[in-house]
């Protein structure tokens, strides 16, 4: 294990994570005694235009993934329309090796409780929703708990601390499907059909949950709101980087002493996530990893160094995704982990558009080929023309983020696959597992 230096220990920026240690920090009396609900009062007493000008001027981007400018969203919301609006907070957290959401709802559910009810303020909406993985039962619990206690303090509900404001807050379970991550499905889930991704545009925020317009935004960017509002817009952008801006949890797993989060301005880079988590694992050195999760190109060892904000990790070919940092040795084989990868989205691909229900079952089995040995020269441009097929020919992110490990494992590890077409790599698979993807 490594000890971080100095230099490096000053790269974590714990403002999110700030409470996560502080015993019974999701109860509300503990979330009040350090600054809970302060941003509340604050925020009430300003007008919803000056919030939403605020977030716009913190230049708060999506923490879910694709990094939208969450101020802009806001913005989009029609005012005066005389329909109902509504704020969903996507807490569907799914994406393989992403687990930063799970733990702040766990750890700190009122700063997720608060910020829905500042943000909820800011775009005149008097219903919000969370919509929470099935799977996640501990920290869906916590939430509905905070919620109870919340409403017991005034702090929802009817004219909330005696500012006319009316919201309700509503914990909903989803029944544990990927694709409920991507926001129309969401919406879909939610109004209790089947979740599968609707055509945009038009986009959530004219025509949103029950058509009305609705901000969708991960739990990350709404649980920064008191925060923002708390230290002001400059004091948010001493951290990160001009165009990203704030602190970021970045969630380590994989071949590294420490896995686990770790909250960093933006524009951190891996060397130095690495540091902080204690270093690779004796005998392993950085192969290849993931700087967003499964659905970003891996990128590889020559990539250390690479500012992880959204604009460095677009320069290197990748995305910043949901900053899941999964992180491979020369132990592990990429041809194998990007056929495990394949395997889910297989199996999490809802079947709506054939590019991506017919691609990835078939990506499956040329993958079951190579792994047993049987692979020829032409399934790698088997593979790359599927791919083609499949990016931006898809219904919905999940189909090109299916392609992303395929295409880039290619690029950089075209060795691997030849090693087991040729016969150098032993069979990872055997005859057996060919059949029934
Ligand atoms: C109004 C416009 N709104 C865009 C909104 C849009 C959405 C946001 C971003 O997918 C990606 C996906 C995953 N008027 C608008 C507008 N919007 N133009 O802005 O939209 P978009 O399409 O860029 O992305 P998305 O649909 O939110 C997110 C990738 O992130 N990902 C994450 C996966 C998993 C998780 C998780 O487990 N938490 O997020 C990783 O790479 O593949 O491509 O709100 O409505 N003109
Ligand atoms: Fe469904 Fe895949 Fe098409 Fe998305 S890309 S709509 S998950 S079949």
């Amino acid at each position: 294990m490594t000890t971080p230096r100095p230099e490096t220990l000053a790269k974590l920026t714990p403002v999110l994570t700030k409470r996560w240690l502080s015993p019974d920090a999701w109860r509300i009396g503990t979330y009040e005694k350090l600054d809970g609900y302060a941003a509340l009062r604050k925020a009430l007493k300003a007008h919803p235009d000056d919030l939403i000008q605020l977030i716009k001027d913190s230049g708060l981007r999506g923490r879910g993934g694709a990094g939208f400018p969450a101020g802009l969203k806001w913005g989009f919301i029609p005012q005066g329309d005389g329909k109902p609006h509504y704020l969903v907070v996507n807490a569907d957290e799914g994406e393989p090796g992403t687990c930063k959401d799970l733990p702040l709802m766990t750890h700190d559910p009122h700063a997720l409780v608060e910020g829905v009810i500042i943000a909820s303020y800011a775009i005149r909406a008097n219903r919000a929703y969370i919509y929470i993985r099935g799977e996640a039962v501990h920290a869906a619990r916590r939430l509905r708990n905070a919620v109870r206690e919340a409403q017991a303090k005034g702090y929802l509900g009817r004219n909330i601390l005696g500012s006319g404001f009316d919201l309700e807050l509503v914990v909903h379970s989803g029944a544990g499907a990927y694709i409920c991550g991507e926001e129309t499905a969401l919406l879909d889930s939610l109004e209790g059909f089947r979740g599968q991704p609707r055509l945009r545009p038009p986009f959530p925020a004219t025509h949103g949950l029950y058509a009305s317009p609705t901000v969708v935004n991960n739990v990350g960017t709404i649980a920064s709101v008191p925060y923002i509002v708390l230290g002001g817009a400059d004091w948010w952008k001493t951290m990160g980087t001009e165009k990203s801006s704030g602190p970021m949890i970045y969630s380590l797993s994989g071949r590294i002493v420490n896995p686990g989060q770790f909250e960093c301005g933006m524009g951190v880079t891996l060397r130095e996530l690495i540091e902080l988590a204690g270093g690779m694992q004796p005998g392993h050195n950085l192969r290849f990893w993931t700087p967003g999760g499964s659905s970003t190109p891996l990128l590889a060892a020559e990539h250390l160094d690479v500012p992880l904000d959204f604009e460095g990790v677009a320069a290197a070919g990748s995305i910043l995704g949901t900053t899941a940092t999964q992180i491979f040795s020369d132990q592990d084989c990429p041809v194998y982990a990007t056929y495990r990868w394949l395997e889910f989205y297989h199996h999490e691909s809802c079947g709506k558009c054939t590019p991506c229900r017919e691609g990835n079952y078939w990506m499956v089995r040329v993958y079951r080929r190579i792994l047993a040995g049987q692979g020829t020269h032409e399934d790698l441009d088997t593979l790359l023309d599927t791919c083609d097929n499949i990016l931006g020919r898809s219904f919905c992110g999940l189909g090109d983020g299916a392609t992303s490990s395929v295409t880039s494992s290619l690029k950089y590890f075209k060795q691997d696959y030849l090693d087991y077409i040729e016969g150098r790599t032993a069979p990872k698979l055997s005859d057996k597992q060919l059949v029934g993807a």
